[in-house]
């Protein structure tokens, strides 16, 4: 099978699952002339920056896969979006990692200034709280909420800015990226799996799946900040380099970086139940360390 035949089932289910997710995200978001505008301004100006929408995807496609047929997958799946761009907003203020462009559009901060875009984050996560309680059930907003604490991104970004500066190794890395960026992958596979009723093998299983391209998603982005198109990827790039930033490339280099990353995906598939249509989530780890975006 030749590669762009192998993707087929993630640009497919991209193709079909996002403008419901951009659909969904638009009913949820206040729109921008209610008071106060500008906050509403700014929280619209990130969500619809031209993200990629592959947690929520997942979070659909693994619903489906696993039998699930309701409808509440779609705004429990866009709250996740929401929470992932609050994640990126905060990421990309002066406190943190000082960044001016993001989905090739100047950051949230650079157009509404600091004040506005750390609360855009806060009523973001607020919003996709009120969006997970309202169509998900407790044991989703729990998970969404443990994906977000010290145990997942505000951990991983605390150990990611600790370790600026300081001699790092894998094992340093791999803990931070599971926290900062493979627990909401992982979070986004569950909620999906939980609203499908799965048993605790199937969530186990696409736990790990999830958790490895995950890893493998941050690993790729540690590569892609020193050979990576600016363009392309829509985000300034050689910033984990000036800031000195605990990544895997300073770990072990290049080469094995790229090995680690493309294990890992062979990991996150051979995790997978062999009976099952497993497509999507074989194209999605192909995607994760091929990728140039
Ligand atoms: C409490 C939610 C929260 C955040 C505070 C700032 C922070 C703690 C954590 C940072 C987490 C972070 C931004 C990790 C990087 C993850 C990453 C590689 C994002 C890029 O994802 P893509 O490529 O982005 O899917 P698009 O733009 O396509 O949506």
């Amino acid at each position: 099978m030749s590669k762009a035949q192998m993707k087929k089932p993630l640009s497919e289910a991209l193709k079909r699952y996002a403008p419901l997710v951009e659909a969904w995200l638009d009913r949820i978001l206040p729109p921008e002339d209610r008071m106060p505008q500008e906050i509403h301004r700014a929280m619209r100006y990130s969500v619809f920056a031209g993200g990629k929408r592959l947690r929520p995807v997942l979070a659909i496609m693994t619903h489906r896969w696993a039998g699930g047929k309701s409808e509440r997958i779609f705004p429990v799946a866009s709250a996740i979006e929401l929470i992932h761009t609050y994640s990126l907003i905060h990421d990309d203020l002066p406190a943190m990692d000082d960044d001016d462009f993001r989905r090739n559009k100047p950051t949230c901060h650079r157009v509404f200034g600091e004040a506005i875009a750390i609360l855009a984050g806060d009523a973001l996560s607020a919003l996709a709280f009120e969006i997970l309680a309202k169509y998900g059930n407790v044991r989703v907003v729990r998970e969404v909420a443990k994906a977000i604490g010290t145990d997942g991104l505000v951990g991983g970004q605390v150990l990611d800015i600790l370790g600026e500066g300081k001699p790092v190794s894998e094992e340093d890395v791999r803990n931070i990226h599971i926290r900062k960026t493979a627990a909401l992958f992982a979070a986004s596979a569950r909620v999906g799996a939980i609203l499908a009723r799965s048993d605790r093998k199937t969530l186990d299983a696409i736990t790990r799946y999830a958790t490895n391209i995950g890893l493998a998603f941050q690993i790729t982005d540690d590569v892609l900040d020193i050979v990576g198109n600016q363009e392309e990827l829509g985000k300034d790039i050689g910033s984990d380099l000036q800031l000195d930033k605990a990544t895997y490339p300073r770990a072990v280099g290049l080469k094995r970086s790229r090995q680690i990353a493309r294990k890992l995906c062979e990991d996150a598939k051979a995790a997978l139940p062999p009976d099952r249509d497993n497509s999507f989530f074989f194209a999605l780890a192909d995607f994760i360390v091929d990728r140039s975006y």
